[in-house]
Formats: structure tokens, sequence, C-alpha cells
């Protein structure tokens, strides 16, 4: 009856730890295109790291961000919700609101659901507090905590952003109360120099025309004045080094339960000042070294996770915001130093736009107990995570939420390679993915950036393209195909009004 009992406890044991839940690690770098990467046919730069999460996972080849710019891609990411639909979630500026509701199905609150520990570590770029008005200096609410995370480690906005301040949950890392914090982005405060008043104290020069020249912390001009606040601002060379350390910690403390980790670095994105070991490193110039820290960075949490004895069990996700941009703000070489290299890959254009190369990531999903090693050209959106985790670990969303999410969770496996029927991107132009076709609004904008130099897919006229022949978007057939841009703008319109 003894050894029976044994036996059973034992069978219900083991039964439990082959079911264990996964934890969910989704690595998300700022403005990293679909070229940079060695496993996407980048030659003149080698990320091994990166490189060995696709060659032992999936790599898949069709995975969108829903937008060609930070914040409304994360919007999605949070809520499932196509971020046209809702105003002011556009690229914000560093003093803003939380854009996220606080009462919705999030992310983060589908593993909180069903038991997780969650935590954001990187960069947020969602808003923080009631509104625009806050003190820097107290607590702040709500933010990442309100919407999912046990633990938030963060800063506010983006790197060429002030307050350039880390925040740890509520409040400011390194607050001295006899220095408080001002932020102002519209007028002057504070006696520090400004890049546009002092450009001698500048160890990156902002680009001409684009800003940046604001209050100058740590060499580096930024967007947006801050006053006082001085033992808390960040120096850029240990951004990455400190989210690191910060999600090591996580993943030790956490090991034994399952955890969901937003790790959001912020390379490639400017200002390009990483580490002083990786400074020269990739004779790309600062662009090219700070994708170098990025893949070191990764293989840094892949030993943690081997270390911790979880890397078996762990589904580890690694994919950008929005697509590349070489100058976008900062006279760092990004154009002068390319050496032939295309972060875009065989796409056209990049961050901004509505063309491929603004929204198809690199999307790579490793999970070595689950997933077969391949590549899938399954089409697939970051909006799809929270209704294919939710499903994965049984949820519930109630009816209201997340309505543009997606089950694609079969496609994330690796055993439905053809994912979404359709798809909404966003450059300035919404577009409609949809089979092999690609159909881009008309839009009043310009078609060419001259300030970042990249081609915004903007025209006035519809466009249509076949991805599968031409995903350089070379051929616009809309004259050719009338019948199916008709189809194509009826389709987008309908899902515009759902
Ligand atoms: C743009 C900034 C750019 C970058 C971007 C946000 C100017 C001229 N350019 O407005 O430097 O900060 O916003 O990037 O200010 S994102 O990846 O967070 O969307
Ligand atoms: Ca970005």
């Amino acid at each position: 009856m003894r050894t029976h009992f044994i036996f059973l406890s034992i069978l219900l044991c083991l039964n439990a730890l082959a079911q264990r839940k996964p934890n969910v690690i989704l690595i998300y770098a700022d403005d990293l295109g679909y070229g940079d990467l060695s496993c996407y046919g980048a030659e003149k730069i080698k990320t091994p790291n990166i490189d060995k999460l696709a060659s032992t996972g999936l790599r898949l080849t069709n995975g969108h961000a829903t937008s060609a710019t930070c914040t409304p891609s994360r919007y999605a990411l949070m809520t499932g919700v196509y971020p046209w639909r809702k105003k002011g979630t556009s690229i914000l500026p560093g003093d803003a609101a939380l854009i996220v509701p606080t009462d919705r199905t999030t992310l983060p609150k589908v593993f909180k659901q069903a038991g997780y520990k969650t935590a954001v570590i990187g960069k947020w770029h969602l808003g923080l507090g009631e509104t625009l008005e806050k003190d820097w200096n107290k607590e702040i609410k709500p933010g990442p905590n309100e919407t999912g995370f046990d633990y938030a480690f963060i800063f506010p906005a983006t790197a060429d952003r002030v307050p350039t301040v880390f925040m740890q949950d509520h409040q400011v890392v390194a607050l001295d109360h006899n220095d408080p914090i001002a932020v102002d982005y519209k007028k002057k405060i504070g006696d520090d120099p400004t890049g546009e008043s002092h450009p001698e104290l500048l160890k990156m020069k902002s680009s001409p025309g684009q800003g940046h020249n604001n209050t100058i912390v740590n060499g580096i001009g930024r967007i947006g004045y801050m006053a006082g606040g001085h033992l808390a601002r960040w120096v850029d060379e240990e951004i990455s080094y400190t989210f690191l350390d910060q999600a090591s910690h996580f993943i030790e403390a956490n090991k034994k339960d399952p955890f969901f980790l937003f790790f959001a670095t912020t390379e490639p994105h400017v200002p390009r000042m990483p580490a002083t070991v990786f400074k020269g490193k990739s004779g790309l110039g600062p662009r090219g070294d700070a994708i170098l820290q990025l893949d070191w960075t990764v293989g840094e949490i892949m030993k943690r996770l081997e270390a911790a004895g979880i890397a078996d069990n762990t589904l580890l996700i690694f994919t950008s915001d929005n697509g590349p941009v070489l100058d976008d703000g900062y006279q760092d070489d990004a154009v002068a130093l390319l050496q032939g290299h295309t972060p875009w890959g065989p796409l056209r254009g990049g961050k901004y736009s509505a063309f491929e190369a603004g929204t198809r990531m690199p999307f790579i999903i490793n999970w070595p107990k689950k997933i077969k090693p391949g590549v899938s050209d399954a089409l697939v959106s970051q909006i799809d995570f929270l209704r294919s985790f939710s499903t994965m670990l049984s949820g519930r969303i109630p009816d209201m939420d997340a309505s543009d999410s997606e089950n694609m969770l079969n496609a994330f496996l690796g055993k439905d390679k053809r994912g979404r029927a359709s798809l909404v991107v966003q450059g300035g132009a919404l577009a409609l993915l949809h089979g092999d076709w690609k159909y881009i609004s008309p839009s009043e904008g310009a078609a060419y950036s001259k300030l970042v130099g990249i081609e915004t897919g903007n025209l006035r006229r519809p466009q249509l393209y076949n991805l599968r022949d031409d995903i350089a978007e070379q051929h616009n057939l809309a004259d050719q195909y009338p019948e199916r841009v008709k189809e194509m703008e009826a389709l987008l319109e309908k899902i515009k009004l759902e």
C-alpha cells in the first residue's frame, strides 16, 4: 500500500514537471531592422547569439510589428488592439500620461492571471501617471505596475528624451530631494547647458534640423528640458548592463515559478552610445556597435537561463518594435559607415514607413522543449501574443478586450505555416496584408522623408504589391488589378469599422 502511494506520488510529480508552464521572455529591440542580423542574411555584421536562438528555434520571415514606430507597436503588443483605433498612440513625449488602459486585459495580465510573476525591464514609452503634469520626485501612478507587471524597472520614454532616469516601480531611482527633478517639453528650465547653447560640450552632435539639442545629459543633447536629478541621470554606456543586471536578478529570483519577462532593450535606437568595450567593435559605427551589444546581451540572458536550469522550458521571443533608420537625430556616421550593410534586408522603406521594412521584423521564437527548429513564413503579428498566450494558458478574455488579437499559438509553435488571413500594418498610411498581396491606402504625406532618408510609402493613389513575386515592393500593380484594389480597400474599411 505504502509503495503504491509513493509510486503514485512520483508519477504525479513527474506529470506536474512535464506540464510545467513555460517561462516566457519577450526580448523587444528598438528600431532593429529585418536585415540587421546574420540569421536574416546580414553579412557585414555577425550576431552569433541571436543566430543561435534562430537555428535552435523558429525563425519567422513574415512576422510584424503593428506599426513603424515605437509607441503604437507597444500599445498593440500590450492591449491586443490596433493602435490607430485610439487617438494619442503615436510617438509620445517623455512626460506623457499612461495610454494603456488599466481596466482592460493586457499581455502581462494574461500571464498574471495564470499565476505567473511578471516584469518589464527596459524601455517603456507608453506614458506614466494620469496627466502630463507630474511630480517626478514622488510616486508616479498609474504606470507599468497598474497594467499588469508585478515588477518594473524602466526608463520612461526613449533614450533621446528626458527625463533620462530609471524608474523602479513607481519611483525614479536615485532621487535626491535636495536636487528635485523637473521636466518640460515646451520651455527651457534649470541651468543645465543645452545642445543649442553649448554644442562644444557634446560628445555626439545632433543632426541638423532634427532637434535633439535641448538639455545635455552625459554629453548628449536630448529632446526636452530637464532640471535637477543629477544623481539620477543615467550614463548611456551603462543602460544595457543595468537592464541586463535587473533581468538576471529577476530570472534568478523566479526560477522556481513561471514568469513572464518583457525585456525591452534600447538598441539600436538613438543615441547609440554602447558600453566602451563595444565602441568601434563592428566597424560600422555606433549603430553596428549597439547591435553587437544587443547580441551579447541576448547571449548573457541565455547563459542565465542555462545556469538557472530553466533554458529548456523557457519560451523566448526575440523581435523589434519597428524598422530600421540610420540618421534619426544624431551625427553618428550611421550612413557613412554602412560599408554595404542593409539594415532593411531585401525590403523597401524603414522606420516610419508603410513599406515592408517598417513593420516586418526579425521574429524568432525559441522553446527547446516544444518548438522544432525551422523557418516559417506564416503571417503573424506581435498583436497576437496576447490571445495566443491566453489560449496556451487556458485563460479567458472578456469579449470587449484585445479585439484585434488572434490566436496564432500554432503558428508561433511552428505547427501552422499559414498564420493570419489578413493583417493591418501602419506606417504613415495604413496598409493591408492579405495572402500574397499588400494594399497601401492612398495618403497625402511626402513619399520620401529627407530628414531620415526613408521612403514613407505615402502616395496619393492606391498601391498594390504582390509580395510573393515582389518582396521589394517595386511594381505597383494597382492599375493592373483594379478589382483586387477594390476588394482590399473594402476589407480594410471593414476592419476599420469592427
Ligand atoms: C522622432 C525623433 C527620433 C526618435 C523617434 C522615436 C525627431 C526629429 N525625431 O520624433 O529621434 O526619437 O521620434 O522613436 O525628434 S521610436 O522608436 O521611439 O518611435
Ligand atoms: Ca522604436
